[in-house]
């Protein structure tokens, strides 16, 4: 059984305990791998690694760090295939779905911020006849970024390359549950050359290897994706530590039809909104409100596209949803599904396992992986749990509403607020509507319609600060201002 190493000051080596944990593939049900089970002694070696090579990499010339960095890029590109089949394998994604999206999104992160570089910018502040001011933004030392399963090398890529990019060394650990791509990199750095110690991959358990990094008192920013929960324990460890904090959490997103869209295009788009990586996406919209004239319309249409998706092994080309990333993620999803039942809700499809559905490529290698069928659910409180709490997985609600007052209060009635999206064709109400909808991230007819320059986070229990373009560079820099009297 393959065992995968951590990546510490520029070698690929053993965890110091020899422990190791298994790695299990969403399609089958079965352990193909083992990944180091790592604690803070193997996040010393990588701290001492960092700190060792921080003066160094802060001062290499941009370019220079570009280069490299672009070489990183190159390297993932040109291992396209290896990185889509662990990406999937890992994940229990579809392989179209990680080759469209998940490994381009890794090769686009390196680099937009090896280009991002070169041209940031800081300020000076002239004071006429007095003085003058320039604010120095000067890489912060050792970081730690830690990334969950759901987009594994998208968001391990989206946090390191800044840090990278401002000149910062980096700790960083990726999800135990989905730790191959992050061991790929871990290669293609030492092929592109990235210096010793620059960055150093640390396998694990989040409660061991995650809180040891999150504690270190020599690492000085945290860069989080992951659970509001697990949110909330790093920032109580991080706060009274005075690091700097990057949360970006979970989500319950709104999706707000109204009865003037475009209407197959919205449905359509919508289906994608809900059930894209199976409904593993911060960003998937979970309860979907109709405007009460097209409500019937819509959910005959929505429901009859929903039952034509396909879940299906994810090495078939046409399989539309894989496999849930894990058998305690599809019992938490299941345990949704009843309640929603529960709570009075009307499935109108889906809401069964992969025994209780008929898929011949699901009866042979993927008998006991974790596959749900894409739910729909009707007829609930917009207050139910169901309807208040993040499920993560392939279930949407519906719900009418009559004014953009109400729908408003329905959707910012939750404790998240992360993305959302809004389908109309009225310009004046959908800035209204974007204004009011309590939301880091609002799209206009489009979901997921991505540019890296632009601001990524969310609000309440979604998140603190910001992902993305300057926000990112920011983020992994500390501001100087130094003043000098004329
Ligand atoms: O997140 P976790 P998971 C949400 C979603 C999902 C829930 C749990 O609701 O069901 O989070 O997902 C590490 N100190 N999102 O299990 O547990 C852990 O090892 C430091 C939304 O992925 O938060 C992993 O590497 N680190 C999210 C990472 O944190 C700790 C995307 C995330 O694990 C730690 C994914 C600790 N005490 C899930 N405990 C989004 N916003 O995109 C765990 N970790």
């Amino acid at each position: 059984m393959q065992k995968l190493q951590n990546y510490i000051n520029g070698d690929l080596i053993a965890p110091k305990a020899q422990q190791y944990l298994d790695n299990y593939e969403p399609a089958t049900g079965e352990v193909y791998s083992l990944i180091p089970d790592s604690d803070s002694e193997d996040v010393q070696l990588a701290v001492d690694a960092a700190k060792a090579a921080f003066p160094t990499w802060s001062n290499t010339p941009l370019e220079e760090r570009m280069l490299i960095m672009m070489r990183i890029a190159d390297g993932i590109e040109k291992r396209m295939d290896e990185f889509v089949a662990a990406e999937s394998k890992d994940n229990g994604k579809p392989l179209k779905l990680a080759r469209a999206v998940d490994i381009p999104r890794a090769v686009s992160n390196f680099r937009f911020y090896a280009s991002a570089l070169q041209h940031f910018a800081s300020e000076s502040h002239a004071m006429p006849g007095v003085g003058i001011n320039y604010t120095l933004r000067q890489a912060i030392g050792v970081v730690g970024c830690i990334s969950p399963w759901n987009l594994p090398i998208y968001l391990f890529s989206w946090k390191i390359a800044p840090a990278l990019a401002m000149g910062n060394t980096v700790v960083a650990k990726p999800s135990e549950v989905t730790p191959y791509t992050a061991y790929l990199l871990s290669e293609v750095c030492i092929e592109a050359g990235l210096p010793k110690g620059v960055l150093n991959i640390v396998h694990g358990l989040g409660g061991k290897v995650g809180q040891a990094i999150v504690e270190h008192p020599e690492i000085k920013a945290i860069s989080f994706t992951g659970g509001t929960e697990t949110g909330k324990r790093i920032a109580a460890t991080a706060a009274p530590m005075f690091k700097k904090l990057s949360l970006e959490l979970g989500g319950k997103n709104p999706t707000v039809v109204f009865a003037d869209c475009d209407f197959e295009e919205t449905v359509k788009q919508v289906v994608t909104a809900s059930f894209a990586n199976q409904g593993e996406i911060c960003l998937c919209g979970s309860r979907i409100f109709i405007e009460r004239p097209l409500y019937d319309k819509f959910k005959e249409a929505f429901v009859e596209r929903v039952k034509a998706l396909k879940v299906g092994d994810p090495n078939d080309a046409d399989s539309n949803l894989g496999a849930v990333v894990s058998k305690q993620h599809k019992e938490k999803i299941l345990s949704y599904i009843q309640l929603a039942k529960e709570e009075g809700g009307t499935v109108l499809c889906g809401g069964v396992e992969t025994q209780d559905f008929a898929s011949d490529n699901l009866n042979t290698r993927c008998k006991n992986g974790y596959f749900i069928q894409p739910t729909v659910i009707e007829g609930l409180h917009y207050n139910c749990r169901t309807n208040q709490e993040e499920i993560f997985g392939p279930v949407v609600t519906l719900t009418p509403f009559d004014t953009e007052e109400e729908v408003l209060m329905m959707a910012n009635s939750v404790k998240y607020g992360l993305a959302s999206s809004v389908w109309t064709n009225d310009l004046k109400r959908a800035h209204r509507v974007a204004e009011k909808i309590e939301a880091g991230i609002v799209w206009i007819n489009c979901w997921l319609l991505r540019d890296l320059r632009t601001p990524f986070g969310g609000v309440k229990a979604s998140g603190v600060g910001r992902e993305g373009g300057w926000e990112a560079l920011r983020f992994f820099t500390e501001a100087k201002n130094v003043c000098i009297k004329q």
